[in-house]
Order: structure tokens, then C-alpha cells, then sequence
């Protein structure tokens, strides 16, 4: 899979797709990750990006046609399965489903602003979607872009060493993690719990679905409205409550 990020900052995210898992998928040639500066598309003595916002007010907007030029200059070696994303809190609300959609296309241009904003007809008429981590603000869609290629890269074959890891995550299957625990098996009066000691397979892994079930009803009611239990996670949820009071 191809990304390519447009960036005002280009050695920011270059550098931080460096680290880790996404550093060893581009090592390995799973990934490919073009960083394209729109100031190296602009024609003018002094390379300017931005410009002040009609209307007046605060700050600078980044201007049309360096992003347009840019753009269409990531697009050129083109792939048929290509989409151009701007990450910016007006976006689509990002999720592990539209994550794993996007690990089947070949090529990603991610549009990272800066400033104030860009020009709405750049986003309009250049960009197929607009993507959000979230409701708050942040200087920039640089971080947002690395989140979306990291997320993105440990979907895809041969990323992670066990191919079962990516599949058994968090929000994989709609609900949280169960908790985890390494040696010492006490620290203080904190104890493992006896079941992860047993060497039962089969009740270690109702203990963790339960676990699963009972945290995600605690701390994310919202997630469990979107799900159907089966009768099993039912009880197991059902013997998790009871445990609780
Ligand atoms: C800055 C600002 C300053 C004064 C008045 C209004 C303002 N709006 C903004 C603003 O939203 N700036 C954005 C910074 C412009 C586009 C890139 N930036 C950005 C992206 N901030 N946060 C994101 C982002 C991206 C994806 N998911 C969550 C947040």
C-alpha cells in the first residue's frame, strides 16, 4: 500500500513513520510513504502557502492551488483504488471499520492542514473524503495523518509478526480489551487473578470474554448498544454484573 502525505511539514512525518511498526512495514516494502511539501508547488519569490480569510478574522487560510497542484502531483503514478482524505474536525468520525476499508486500497493521499484552515473548494472539488479522530483541535493534520497510517499499516498482511494480533484488538470486535498482567504474580496485595494461573485454556478465555463484556458495559455503554450478544456473552455479562455488586 501506497500513502502519501501534504504536508507543510514533510520531516515531521517522515520522521515519525520511522518508528516501530510502521518504520518496519516501509522497511520491509509492505508500505510505501511519499511526503509532498505544497511550498515546492507554489510560484512566487516568497513560496506563500496562505493568505488572509475573505470575510476577516483570525489567522491565515491555506490557499487553493499549491494544494491543488500538489495534489494532482501525488495522484500522477496513478492507481485506479486511490482516495484523497483531509483530516480535520468537520470529518467523518474515524473507526476501526472505516480503518480496515481503507487497508484494501492501494493508494491514500492524506491532506494535512495547518493554520486556520484551507480553502473550502480545495476540499470540495480535490478531496473524496474528510476524516476526524475526534472532537477537539489540534495544530495541525499531521498527527492526525501519522494516526490514520499507523492504524492503517498494522491492518495489512504480514505487518504484525503473530497474523492473529491486528484481528484479537481492541475495538476488532466492537468491544474492549480484558485486562492483562506479567510477572511478579503479587505485587504488594495485588494478586493475578487465579484463573490466568490455571492452565485452563477453555475458562481462560471465558474469563477474558466476560472481562471484555463487563468493561465495555462499564466504561462504554454506547459501544455494547451497537452490538447483538449471543445467549453465552449474555451470561457471561449477566455472572459479570452479579460479581460487581
Ligand atoms: C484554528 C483556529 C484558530 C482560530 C479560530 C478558529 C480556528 N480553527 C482552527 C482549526 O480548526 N485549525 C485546523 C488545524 C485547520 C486544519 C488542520 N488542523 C487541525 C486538524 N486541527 N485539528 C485537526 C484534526 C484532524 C483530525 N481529527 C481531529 C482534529
Amino acid at each position: 500500500m501506497r500513502f502519501d502525505v501534504i504536508t507543510l511539514f514533510p520531516e515531521m512525518v517522515q520522521h515519525a513513520a520511522q518508528v516501530g511498526v510502521t518504520g518496519k512495514a516501509i522497511d520491509n516494502g509492505i508500505v510505501t510513504l511519499n511526503v509532498w511539501n505544497p511550498r515546492d508547488y507554489t510560484h512566487d519569490r516568497h513560496k506563500t502557502v496562505d493568505d488572509r480569510p475573505f470575510g476577516g478574522g483570525q489567522g491565515m487560510v491555506m490557499k487553493y492551488q499549491p494544494l491543488h497542484d500538489v495534489v494532482c502531483a501525488a495522484k500522477q503514478n496513478d492507481s485506479a483504488n486511490c482516495k484523497v482524505v483531509y483530516l480535520s474536525p468537520q470529518g467523518k468520525p474515524l473507526t476501526q471499520s472505516l480503518l480496515s476499508e481503507a487497508s484494501q486500497l492501494s493508494q491514500l493521499i492524506l491532506v494535512a492542514g495547518r493554520y486556520e484552515g484551507i480553502d473550502e473548494r480545495f476540499i470540495q472539488r480535490d478531496c473524496d473524503e474528510e476524516w476526524s479522530l475526534g472532537d477537539y483541535v489540534i495544530s495541525g493534520g499531521e498527527l492526525a495523518a501519522l494516526i490514520v497510517i499507523d492504524g492503517i499499516t498494522r491492518l495489512l498482511p504480514n505487518v504484525l509478526g503473530n497474523a492473529q494480533s491486528a484481528q484479537e484488538d481492541s475495538h476488532s470486535d466492537g468491544l474492549l480489551d480484558y485486562p492483562q498482567f506479567t510477572r511478579p504474580e503479587l505485587i504488594d496485595d495485588m494478586a493475578v487473578p487465579d484463573v490466568l494461573l490455571s492452565g485452563n485454556h477453555a475458562a481462560i478465555e471465558r474469563w477474558r470474554l466476560k472481562q471484555a463484556l463487563g468493561r465495555t458495559w462499564q466504561k462504554r455503554p454506547d459501544l455494547l448498544k451497537e452490538k447483538t450478544l449471543s445467549a453465552e456473552q449474555e451470561r457471561l455479562l449477566a455472572q459479570f454484573k452479579v460479581e460487581v455488586d
